[in-house]
């Protein structure tokens, strides 16, 4: 009988040790060895917000709430994150919409944002003086800490894609935000400005000495976008991504933002993908076609407007299940930020001819 009472005195005296250790803000790291896993374990989770539901939101949203002096944008909350405003660990995606004749205040802050246009031509966002203008397609950059404001003065809503790297400002504890002092940012420079000096192919003007980590170009249309996919389309492209192109900075080539990459990929008919995983994560926009994702052997079918978000280091293929019309993917990424760490991993799967079994199918609850 004396064994179990040694015992009992020796396990007493470990816990009063780790009483009195935690009540000294002190953990042994035998105690949290578990979080030093072997590879990453995103608590984000694959989703899918499907357009049909996403739509009749921002469409009520117009009804529900006034333009105010906040944005009337729809943030996109991971299942997986407990309530954090993020889409991923480090973006968040957001739907946005502004009504015929609607002004949203200007202000500026740390997180950098950028716009895809969903629907709608002709309304802008002003960027430090600069309306940029929009049309279905258009990608329009807003870097940390410029002034904007969005108008339409159209006769149309207008509908976009808000993508931000707020998670990741928040967690660097580098969030700063103010309201403009009016309404709207003065225009100090023409219209496109952005475009018109710096939106050539290959070619830039020189007596522009200035460089910043975001781009100086505003505005990537469509037209340029859709032009440089139908003429590589004919290329092999990428296994796991098909013709795979990313928006860049025009001075240095490297990625539009210093924290988010912007990518838009052509996957043709019947184009299927090979599985592969990377660090970073990502958030999608399908913005034509149909096909599906599938995640970690979890199914997402897609069409036009629905919007997926993608995990850290979890298996991911891509298909177009149409046999005869493209589909077409914007995405944001936090790349650059994993590549500024050396914390860019990448990993092909090499079993089962590069595909996942699907072992489940994504539906919208
Ligand atoms: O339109 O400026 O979705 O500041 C989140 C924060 C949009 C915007 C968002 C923002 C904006
Ligand atoms: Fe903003």
């Amino acid at each position: 009988m004396a064994k179990p009472e040694m015992k009992s005195e020796a396990d007493a005296f470990r816990a009063a040790f780790h009483e009195r250790m935690h009540a000294n803000n002190m953990y042994g790291l035998w105690e949290l060895a578990s979080q030093m896993t072997a590879h990453p374990q995103p608590k984000m989770i694959p989703h899918m917000w499907p357009w049909s539901v996403t739509e009749s939101i921002i469409a009520e949203s117009a009804q529900a709430v006034p333009v105010g002096d906040e944005r009337r944008a729809l943030q996109l909350f991971n299942p997986g994150l407990g309530g954090r405003w993020a889409t991923t660990n480090n973006l968040i995606a957001a739907v946005q919409i502004l009504l015929p004749g609607e002004v949203a205040r200007a202000h500026r802050h740390t997180p950098t944002a950028i716009r895809f246009i969903i629907e709608g031509t002709g309304a802008y966002t002003a960027v430090d003086g600069e309306r940029v203008y929009m049309a279905p397609g258009d990608l329009i950059l807003t870097p940390s800490w410029s002034w904007h404001d969005h108008g339409n003065e159209t006769q149309e809503r207008v509908v976009w894609m808000d993508g931000l790297d707020i998670p990741l400002i928040a967690s660097m504890e580098a969030m700063f935000f103010q309201f403009y002092s009016a309404q709207q940012v003065p225009a100090t420079r023409p219209a496109n400005a952005s475009k018109q000096l710096h939106g050539h192919a290959h070619i830039s003007p020189t007596w522009v000495k200035e460089k910043s980590m975001a781009s100086p170009l505003l505005l990537y249309s469509w037209e340029q976008t859709s032009q440089a996919l139908a003429a590589l389309r004919d290329h092999e492209g990428s296994p796991f991504d098909g013709v795979l192109l990313e928006y860049r900075h025009p001075q240095t080539g490297g990625p539009v933002l210093p924290t988010m990459a912007c990518m838009v990929q052509l996957l043709r008919p019947g184009e299927r993908t090979k599985a592969h995983r990377h660090t970073g994560s990502a958030v999608y926009y399908v913005v034509n076609g149909t096909g599906a994702t599938i995640i970690d052997g979890q199914q997402f079918k897609w069409s036009k407007g629905d919007i997926v978000a993608l995990p850290p280091w979890a298996l991911h293929e891509h298909a177009n299940s149409s046999a005869n019309s493209d589909a077409v993917l914007f995405s944001i990424q936090d790349l650059p930020v994993l590549n500024a760490l050396g914390l860019y991993y990448e990993e092909a799967l090499t079993e089962n001819g590069g595909h996942q079994n699907v072992t489940s199918t994504f539906k919208a609850d």
